[in-house]
């Protein structure tokens, strides 16, 4: 059975539908800090968690005998730089929580998100390698590197089947995004529909790697499923799709709205952009366990138009 821990988040909501939709409902648990949605909470087994406790953790896996766990619960980046402690101790107690059940033989399989975040400043910005300088100057970015090299660690030392990918910015339509930075890419589209103008956070300048929803989905239950002499990398592999700025977004969005209009008032947020890369080298997810993305930008903006608009 599976256990989505943080199946309320962004990836989580449509992570859970989409692992019951492939698998039996029942042999899905998805649990939160929170309650979900209704759709979540009817349409399988729900348990309140807190990622950071382990004893409660432990006492899921046993009560549904767990084989693989999706630990999709952390702070994001922009949140994660007002509250450095909290986001260091749920990044990493939630991680070595599930590690170490993997460890001790109770679970067998773990999928945990990295992202583009471990890179930093001093990285090489356009086509991003897979192994390359990795600074990253910021809370939740110097948590996913620490995760990394701890899951690299646990894989080399006890054989855990830990697997992860380094998100880029992700977009979708079904549940907001919380606290991260690029989310600007998410909130354009609904601020398009409501108010035909949005005001940016980020300048026309910030390129960033993105990823719509169901190509990152498609990544993480594709990893997951890849036989296990596949994964050669065992920190967390590259992944891309597409790389946009704000100005390019919402010329995609004027091939809808042709009165949509943007504009800037960077804010905090823009150091975190600027620290991170441009685009990204994924080409040894491609050939290591087949990866292969399908949403360029204007895919995604009819997409997120057509379900917003609804
Ligand atoms: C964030 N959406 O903005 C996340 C992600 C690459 C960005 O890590 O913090």
């Amino acid at each position: 059975r599976i256990l989505i821990i943080g199946a309320c988040g962004q990836i989580g909501t449509e992570l859970t539908a989409r692992l019951r939709a492939k698998y039996a409902p029942h042999k899905v648990i998805a649990s939160d800090i929170v309650e979900g949605d209704t759709a979540m909470m009817q349409s399988g087994p729900f348990e309140i968690l807190d990622a950071m406790d382990y004893d409660s953790l432990q006492d899921i896996v046993i009560k549904y005998e767990i084989t693989d766990v999706y630990l999709m619960a952390a702070m994001l980046s922009a949140t994660a730089e007002k509250f450095p402690m909290r986001a260091w101790n749920l990044n990493m107690d939630s991680l070595f929580n599930v590690l170490n059940l993997a460890r001790d033989g109770k679970i067998n399989k773990i999928f945990w998100p990295s992202s583009i975040a471990v890179f930093g400043p001093t990285t090489p910005k356009v086509n991003t390698p897979q192994r390359t300088i990795m600074e990253p100057s910021t809370v939740y970015g110097i948590s996913k590197q620490t995760g990394e090299r701890w899951c690299e660690y646990y894989n080399k030392k006890y054989g855990v089947d830990v697997r992860s990918i380094r998100y880029p910015g992700l977009i979708s339509y079904t549940t907001l995004p919380g606290g991260g930075t690029t989310d600007y890419a998410v909130d354009i589209y609904y601020k398009a529909i409501k108010h035909k103008k949005y005001i940016c956070f980020l300048n026309a300048e910030s390129t960033l790697p993105m990823m719509f929803m169901d190509d990152a989905l498609k990544a993480t239950i594709g990893i997951m499923e890849a036989p296990e002499s596949d994964i050669k990398i065992r920190n967390s592999y590259n992944v891309g799709a597409i790389s946009f700025n704000p100005e390019e977004i919402a010329a995609s969005i004027r091939k809808h709205i042709p009165e949509f209009s943007i504009s800037y008032e960077p804010d905090f947020r823009q150091a975190i952009a600027d620290s991170w890369p441009e685009s990204i080298d994924d080409s040894l997810a491609r050939e290591d366990w087949g990866w292969d993305h399908k949403y360029e930008l204007d895919d995604m903006t009819k997409i997120m138009l057509e379900n917003l608009g609804k």
